[in-house]
């Protein structure tokens, strides 16, 4: 007997396994192997080793099985016997090395041996990670692992299989740095999204060669590149190995919810100052945008300038009409809005499209009363501030009149040159009885040519009375030429001060 003293509780199926084992073995079908359902340990996991019979099904009536076990890593923590061979005759574990003889429950005949014949569970207490022989079967002499039956002469000898490399891993892949946070301007599409491309991270392991990445928004797997409008959306990448364990890595797409748009805008004329600012109006649908343009002078005929501005995400203005002017300054040019797909920037956000706002004509400037014609009431407006000071610069929020046309002023207020002057009625009076261009209704406000000085006053222009430089009781074209000659006004009275911006004048509305 090979094993040691068998306890006084022995079953008699022993002493015959005992005795059959005796007679030797021949290795004549099947084998014994060892193998374990997972490989990838995470933390807390046991690892669990399948004892079965590999291949060809034997009858038998008793097994032994002896394995070595790394006990610097596992210790043995428990076994069951799933198989025919289910009942335990004696166990052993001592210092690494796991015994345990079987026998059948059914009596002492052969029973068919097939499958797995014991699981044993060890808990893991060390690290390793694809590590070989951490069990394998062991003993010498007899004392190996094998399976008799009943008739002592056919002995199965098994051990052919090894458990083979087992892992466990408590570490966690290592992800590579999260795309930059994105901020977007909605696409202008009327989509109410952006469409952002964020390149995905990607993960090593310490033992998986390819750890799995899932993108989620919001806990729910998705890797759509839409992104919507007026939200921050944060994008998460988590990596997890074969023994689960995971690293994260996040990234937010903060998409306004306007789009961004750009009008360029040139004005006709003869500009004194390179760089000045002009208040100019949008007007697209029902919406009213004012907007603050730098205007620059690259030529001695024109100012040209641009700004951006927002539009809404959720609507689509490609062709729609626009209608754009300097409501101090000029009358309305139209625009059909365009849409490009070049993408860039604005501000701090990026953009896929935006609109372009581009009228074809320049504004024409000299209306200096905010209607929709520059007529002779322009005239007198700009006679009432002729020979007077105004700021340089205009903003949408600038109130008129404002008749400095030609940018002449040094925008300091010390100096003691006239800002308005006739260089500035020559912008009148080349566009004199310019219209607006409107989108859809048709402007029908016919521009006069003259009128009379007491209808001036009836309507309140008090002082502009002035402007009948000859005093035949009419403001007319007359009065505009001898003002070109040089005559100058009669002042109603000597110390009245010119209009100047940011002054309320309620004569600075359309009519
Ligand atoms: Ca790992
Ligand atoms: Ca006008
Ligand atoms: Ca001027
Ligand atoms: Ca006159």
């Amino acid at each position: 007997m090979f094993w040691p003293e068998p306890h006084s509780r022995v079953r008699s199926s022993y002493l015959l396994i005992a005795s059959s084992l005796a007679f030797g073995w021949s290795a004549n079908a099947g084998n014994l192997a060892l193998s374990t359902a997972d490989r990838y340990l995470k933390a807390g996991e046991q690892l669990v080793v399948a004892v079965s019979v590999e291949g060809q099904a034997v009858d038998g009536v008793g097994a032994q099985i002896v394995l070595n076990y790394d006990a610097t890593k596992l210790s043995f923590a428990s076994r069951s016997t799933p198989g025919a061979l289910d009942l335990p005759i004696y166990e052993l574990d001592s210092a690494g090395v796991y015994k345990i003889a079987l026998g059948t429950s059914t009596g002492n005949t052969d029973v068919e041996v097939a499958g797995t014949i014991a699981l044993l569970t060890f808990n893991v207490t060390g690290e390793f990670a694809d590590a070989s022989g951490l069990v394998s079967f062991g003993g010498s002499g007899r004392v190996v692992s094998k399976i008799s039956n009943a008739a002592g002469s056919a002995v199965v000898l098994g051990a052919a299989t090894d458990l083979g490399p087992v892992t466990r891993d408590v570490t966690a892949p290592v992800m590579t740095a999260a795309p930059s946070n994105r901020l977007m301007w909605a696409d202008a599409n009327g989509s109410g999204q952006a469409v952002a491309i964020l390149t995905a991270p990607t993960a090593t392991d310490n033992v998986d060669s390819a750890p799995v990445i899932v993108r989620t928004r919001a806990g729910n797997v998705d890797s759509s590149d839409n992104f919507p409008a007026g939200a921050i959306t944060t994008v998460v990448w988590t990596a997890t190995d074969n023994c689960g364990n995971q690293a994260t890595r996040s990234a937010s797409v903060d998409v306004s919810a306007s789009s961004i748009a750009r009008l360029d805008v040139g004005m006709a004329g003869a500009f004194v100052a390179n760089n000045f600012n002009r208040g100019v109006e949008i007007v697209t649908g029902s919406e009213t945008i004012p907007l603050t343009v730098p205007m620059a002078c690259p030529s001695s005929t024109r100012a040209i300038g641009n700004v951006d501005f927002q539009l809404s995400g959720a609507s689509d203005y490609a062709a729609d009409c626009a209608a754009i002017r300097d409501p101090l300054h000029s009358v309305s040019r139209t625009a059909t809005v365009a849409y490009s797909a070049i993408p860039g920037s604005s501000g701090s956000r990026d953009y896929n499209s935006r609109y372009l706002v581009n009228p074809v004509s320049d504004l024409s400037i000299g209306n200096a009363n905010g209607d929709a014609v520059i007529d002779i009431l322009d005239f007198s407006a700009f006679v009432v501030q002729r020979g007077g000071q105004l700021p340089l610069d205009t903003s949408s929020s600038s109130v008129g009149p404002h008749t400095d046309f030609n940018a002449s002023s040094d925008g300091t207020g010390a100096s003691t040159a006239l800002d308005v002057t006739n260089a500035d009625l020559s912008f009148l009076a080349v566009n004199f009885f310019a219209g607006d261009e409107t989108c859809g209704a048709f402007n029908n406000q016919q521009p006069l040519a003259r009128i009379r000085v007491k209808d001036l006053r009836r309507m309140g222009l008090v002082g502009q009375e002035m402007a009948d430089l000859n005093g035949d009781g009419w403001v007319d074209t007359t009065d505009i030429a001898l003002m070109m000659q040089g005559v100058e006004p009669r002042r109603p009275t000597p110390t009245q001060a010119p209009n100047v911006a940011n002054v309320t004048n309620t004569s600075n509305t359309r009519r």
